[in-house]
């Protein structure tokens, strides 16, 4: 906590931290000014003059004016309000009629009715012309009093820098940099500016228009439904739809902001392709049928699987997106009501070798440190991780702290958002990270940067390390990678000497062959300087991806682990889950999602649920994925909307997304937070945790657990570390990060204090050698293709691409470079066919030098452009997560 100071407002003592503005102070004394140019997000401008009051006698902006000790304020005397009052009544004059209507929501209409200013009083012309192009951000210029808060909104906060001031004097007004409209500026929808905005020039359109987070109707808070960041957000509803979705000030993670996703993208909610009824295939055709009849006939073919082929001819995949309560419930209903492990989810996609490679170098399957740490880091080293695109607000976050003076290590083979911003920029050639990190590991040692006490304290296997690392000198990296020596060097100098550097990473580190492998060696590096459980730094952190991946796999949504991590394989953690449960728990390790298909291929597999996830869309290879469901003789698929693996399931069951269901979701640095709903289902969908129950009946059992709040209960008894959490507790506190065993102590935010969880207590290193990529090009697949996100879409696109954000990215584009369309004669904007070994698909040229020649990055947004029928089934030797970021193809202009 930071030092006090004391000073008087109206005679009243206050004390506030040193370094705030009188305006605070005020604020904190209970008083009301007006600061139409001041939001506390920013930094102060004192450019309005509507906040006067008079300090020890001076009269002075109380924005810009820091409360030093014993300064004596006024606030409330006369002069003052009425040189307050002049001042809005000033700005008021300049705007037209509409500014000041009687139900406005604007701050500047509420300010001017708290002090007696008339609507009339608004008599400015017309005339500027209004910008509606773009889908979500509206800008009316006759509104605009260029008080410069959505351009520090934009620079400050967000970090795009989209928004200037043009004009002089009395005409000034806030436009897009970029001079054209506002749908082609560089704007990403952040919805900053919109939420700044004091008097509605720059608003949402429709019936949200006009609403901030400083001044809303009631509204439910919750927790975003979309990316790991875990944003709290404010819905605001009327007749059971979504008027608006609010950045919550008070949010742990975002602080007041949000992204084009969370803030707009609820679209889908009453898109008319929403599922309404359960739909059963009769005749070739899914028909609508009642959830009686859907429900017995999955009850009927689920007993008829498990009296063919035995309970492991069953399967599930459970639901990144959905509830802790429903993955609990889901692997609940598979381990007891069928008595299976074959239950997974999406991690196994993403960062199932994040879970297994943490686990393995330091005992617990989650990022080390908070993100609040990593954010006062003094160098922080981005790999194969693109925030400012997948994880906004995060990458909002970390772009400030560069632009304050961090420094800044990106390895990314592409130049992507903070690339651009990054001191040195290791560009490795897509699937050599181990011996890149392995390089920079070398010249840890070689320069004497490693933390010596630490390793001999704290660590094991170096030795084994040491002699690895003659193998990989800079000059030989260099061949392996692409990457200069010398950027090597920059880079190792950089991390090494940092007070206290951090590491955050993504999908560029665990979707390869060696994906654990590079995971483990990645931590090598922050072993190696004593950055992990100390105070000299703050660890390695993944960018979980989906909203509840990381409490999917917590719940024990996973084939070899229980509830909390405890392994089927171990007695003692079944016998913990066992005397909850009432039932024996199988004790052999149940099939991963890559092995669910090729036993459905071969036969096994009578029956498979596939709780929202969109396999045929999103898992590699699809075109298997398709086989393996045609194959298997009962599919069912809890939905949305009728995705491509719902239209090769047998039964499609309905049921509702983030913003219409109860329950917690744990974000990217394990924090448990609430969701609860803000509207009412679509027609007769139910929760997954309702469906789950439902079919238990069906089948003649039942799961207890009758709320999710009692769910959660009862997985504290099966996991420890979740003990301390419940909803009463969250509903409180708002977010608690787990390890939490105890209800009445905090939960630990950052991890290994005292010791590693590792069964010797110390931290791993590895000694794993790079090994090549599944996949190489070679003359009839020369190029190589990287598979990531875009930032307007989410995944398989379901609910991005029904609402505004598809306007905002309309079409799935093949990016490569200048030489590379040169090469094989592909101009901009040219419908091409990529080819890989495994399948086909049809994307758009666009020429760019954001990827390095040889290698070309699309999305895989669109499913029916058929990108993963592209990508290979090699998948990651401990984990068997995909090989997405590496694929040979060529392609061709027709
Ligand atoms: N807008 C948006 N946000 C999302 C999602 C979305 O679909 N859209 N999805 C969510 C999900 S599920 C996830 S898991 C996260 C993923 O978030 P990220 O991990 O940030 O996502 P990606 O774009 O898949 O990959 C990150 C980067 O890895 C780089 N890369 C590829 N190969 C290599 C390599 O060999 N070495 C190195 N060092 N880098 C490499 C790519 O160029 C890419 O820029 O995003 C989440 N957030
Ligand atoms: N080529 C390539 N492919 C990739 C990746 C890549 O980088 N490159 N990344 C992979 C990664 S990291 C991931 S996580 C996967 C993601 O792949 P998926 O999990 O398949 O993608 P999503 O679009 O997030 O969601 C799947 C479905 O869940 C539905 N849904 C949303 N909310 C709910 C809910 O509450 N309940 C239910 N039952 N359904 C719901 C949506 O309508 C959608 O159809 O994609 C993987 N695929
Ligand atoms: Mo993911």
């Amino acid at each position: 906590m930071g030092t006090m100071t004391g000073i008087e407002v109206d005679g009243i003592g206050v004390t506030v931290p040193e370094g705030a503005s009188l305006l605070s102070a005020v604020r904190a004394a209970g008083g009301e000014l007006p600061a139409l140019c001041s939001d506390e997000r920013l930094s102060p401008a004192g450019s309005c003059r509507t906040c006067l009051v008079r300090a020890d006698g001076q009269v002075v902006a109380a924005c810009v004016t820091p409360a030093s000790s014993g300064v004596r304020v006024e606030v409330a005397t006369e002069d003052l309000r009425q040189l307050r009052r002049d001042a809005v009544q000033l700005i008021a004059s300049a705007l037209p009629s509409r500014a000041l209507t009687e139900d406005n929501p604007s701050e500047l209409a509420r300010v001017c009715r708290s002090l007696d200013i008339s609507p009339e009083t608004a008599q400015g012309t017309e005339g500027r012309g209004a910008d509606d192009s773009h889908p979500y951000v509206h800008l009316d210029p006759d509104l605009c009093i260029a008080c410069g808060r959505c351009v520090r909104m934009c620079a400050e906060v967000q970090g795009t820098f989209a928004l200037t001031l043009v004009g002089r004097g009395a005409d000034t007004v806030v436009a897009p940099g970029t001079g054209g409209p506002w749908a082609e500026s560089d704007c990403v929808a952040c919805g900053g500016c919109v939420d700044t905005c004091p008097t509605g020039a720059i608003a949402q359109p429709g019936p949200g228009h006009g609403l901030t987070s400083a001044h809303r109707p009631a509204a439910i808070r919750t927790t975003c439904g979309y990316c790991g960041v875990g944003c709290a957000l404010d819905v605001v509803t009327a007749g059971g739809e979504v008027t608006a979705v609010l950045p919550a000030r008070d949010g742990p993670v975002n602080r007041g902001h949000a992204c084009v996703k969370g803030r707009f993208a609820h679209g889908y909610l009453t898109s008319p392709e929403r599922l309404t009824r359960p739909l059963l295939r009769r005749d070739g055709g899914l028909e609508p049928v009642s959830w009686e009849e859907a429900l017995g006939h999955v009850a009927r073919g689920l007993r008829a699987a498990v009296a063919d082929g035995g309970a492991d001819a069953v399967a599930a995949i459970s639901s990144a997106r959905a509830t802790n309560e429903e993955n609990y419930l889901v692997q609940k209903f598979m381990r007891t009501a069928i008595g299976t492990n074959n239950v997974d989810n999406c991690s196994r996609l993403c960062h199932s070798p994040s879970a297994a490679g943490l686990t393995a170098s330091f005992g617990l399957s989650g990022g080390t440190d908070c993100f609040d740490d990593v954010e006062r880091s003094d160098c922080v080293l981005v790999v194969g991780a693109n925030p400012v695109e997948a994880h906004p607000v995060v990458g909002a976050r970390l772009l400030q702290r560069v632009l304050r003076g961090a420094r800044l290590v990106v390895a990314d083979p592409r130049a992507v958002g903070l690339a651009l911003h990054a001191d040195v920029h290791l560009r490795p050639r897509p699937g050599t990270n181990v011996a890149l990190f392995h390089g920079l590991a070398h010249l840890l040692l070689a320069e004497g940067l490693a933390d010596e006490n630490f390793l001999r304290e704290r660590a094991t296997g170096l030795p084994e390390l040491i002699a690895l690392l003659d193998d990989y000198p800079p000059h030989r990296v260099a061949e392996i990678t692409g990457v200069p020596a010398e950027d090597l060097v920059a880079a190792a100098r950089l991390y090494g000497r940092a007070r206290q550097p951090a590491i955050v990473y993504g999908l560029g580190v665990t979707e390869h062959l060696h994906g654990t492998d590079g995971v483990r060696s990645l931590a090598n590096l922050a072993i190696l300087r004593g950055a992990v459980g100390t105070d000299r730094g703050y660890g390695v952190n993944p960018l979980r991806g989906q909203n509840n991946v990381q409490g999917a796999s917590d719940m024990g949504a996973l084939p070899d682990l229980l509830p909390g991590y405890g392994k089927v394989t171990d007695p003692t953690a079944r016998a913990r889950a066992e005397a909850v449960w009432g039932v024996p728990v199988p004790g052999r390790p149940g099939l991963r999602i890559p092995e669910m298909f090729a036993a459905a291929r071969a036969g096994g597999l009578r029956a498979l649920w596939v709780i929202g996830e969109d396999v045929c869309a999103t898992d590699p290879d699809s075109d298997r994925v398709a086989a393996a469901l045609d194959a298997c003789p009962l599919v069912v698929c809890n939905e949305l909307f009728l995705s491509e693996t719902a239209r090769h399931a047998d039964v499609v069951l309905p049921v509702t997304s983030w913003l219409e269901k109860d329950g917690t979701f744990v974000n990217f640095d394990r924090r448990f937070q609430r969701v609860r709903p803000a509207v009412p289902p679509p027609g007769e969908a139910r929760s997954d945790f309702d469906v789950v129950h439902a079919l238990a009946d069906a089948m003649g059992t039942d799961l207890g657990c009758p709320t999710p709040a009692d769910t959660l209960a009862e997985c504290g008894q099966v996991a420890p570390v979740f003990a301390g959490l419940s909803h009463d507790r969250l509903d409180r506190e708002g977010a608690v990060p787990w390890p939490c065993p105890d209800p009445g102590r905090p939960g630990k935010a950052k991890l290994y204090e005292e010791r590693f969880a590792t069964p010797d207590g110390r931290a791993h290193l590895t000694a794993a050698p790079y090994l090549p990529p599944g996949e190489q090009p070679d003359d009839a697949y020369p190029l190589v293709l990287v598979t990531g996100r875009r930032w307007a879409h989410y995944n398989s696109g379901s609910m991005t691409r029904r609402g505004g954000n598809l306007a905002l990215d309309p079409v799935d584009f093949l990016d490569l470079h200048p030489d590379d369309a040169l090469r094989y004669g592909v101009r901009d904007g040219a419908r091409l066919t990529v080819e890989s070994r495994h399948g086909q698909a049809r994307l758009v040229a666009r020429i760019s030098e954001q990827t390095a020649p040889g290698q070309v990055f699309c999305s895989f947004h669109f499913p029916s452009n058929g990108v993963n029928r592209l990508t290979s089934d090699h998948g990651d030797t401990v984990t068997s997560c995909p090989e997405y970021k590496v694929t040979a193809v060529r392609v061709s202009a027709p």
